[in-house]
């Protein structure tokens, strides 16, 4: 696949419309998500490992919000239990079609079946690994506890979510500076000040961001046994919950 530069936000719009993954997003969706999320590659190589430890025999791994399958790809390079299947669902048809054009079948591997649904709707079972990389936060607050609750009833004994999120903090001078340092870090990716800030206002009220306190609060409400943070670059973090 050649990865386009992502410069969606480079000239000035007039009206900044609502954020959503269709055509022109998932075009250039690789730049933008390696240039907006701070720490986003380690997090994906560490999702194939932690899958590998994770997943066991005749059991599945779900990759929730999948985009193009970073997640999904890493897991199955890791995972080497028998008889293992990665489901992958996206609710963006022109992700998903970009993902099963992209997608190398691997005989020797775990299958990838992608599905495209919205995540709400779908039935999770057998689960040893759930995978939410920077979906949680596109889901509505008031589904979120139902949504986690489904993913806990169809996780194994002993399975684990892993859910990244951009966060929020309590503290006004924290979510001030992590913030300030996340609008940096994209400017040091090559964004400029208007690129940022148009993007900005593209996620406002698409992208809902809570605490971490608020997560752990949540997945404990939900039935998971713990919940702790595994890697955090400024305001963008990845946790780690079990059964
Ligand atoms: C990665 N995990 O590269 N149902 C299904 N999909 C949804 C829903 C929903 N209700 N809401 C949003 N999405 C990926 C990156 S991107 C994160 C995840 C970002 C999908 C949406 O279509 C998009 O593909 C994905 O969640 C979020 O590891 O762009 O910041």
């Amino acid at each position: 696949m050649i990865v386009k530069k992502d410069s969606l936000y480079a000239a000035p719009v007039e009206q900044i419309s609502a954020f959503k993954f269709d055509e022109s997003v998932v075009n250039v969706f690789p730049d933008m998500i390696q240039r907006s999320v701070p720490g986003y590659q380690v997090i994906i190589s560490a999702i194939g490992l932690l899958a590998s430890r994770f997943t066991h025999e005749n059991s599945i791994c779900y990759d929730l919000g999948c985009s193009l399958g970073a997640a999904s790809l890493s897991m199955r390079e890791q995972i080497t239990a028998p008889n293992c299947k990665i489901i992958a669902v996206d609710n963006s048809q022109a992700m998903i079609e970009q993902f099963k054009h992209h997608l190398k079948p691997d005989e020797n591997k775990a299958e990838i079946e992608i599905v495209h649904a919205d995540i709400r709707d779908i039935e999770i079972k057998q689960a040893s690994v759930v995978v939410l990389n920077f979906t949680l936060q596109f889901i509505p607050v008031a589904d979120r506890l139902a949504f986690l609750s489904k993913i806990y009833q169809g996780l194994l004994p002993g399975g684990m979510l892993i859910l990244s999120e951009k966060l929020n903090f309590s503290d006004k001078k924290q979510q001030q500076l992590q913030t300030d340092m996340h609008h940096i870090f994209k400017q040091a990716q090559g964004y400029s000040a208007l690129e940022v800030s148009q993007k900005r206002s593209a996620l406002e009220n698409v992208l809902i961001p809570e605490t971490f306190v608020q997560h752990q609060q949540r997945l404990q409400q939900a039935g998971f046994s713990s919940c702790e943070v595994w890697f955090q670059y400024f305001n963008f973090a990845s946790m780690i919950a079990l059964k």
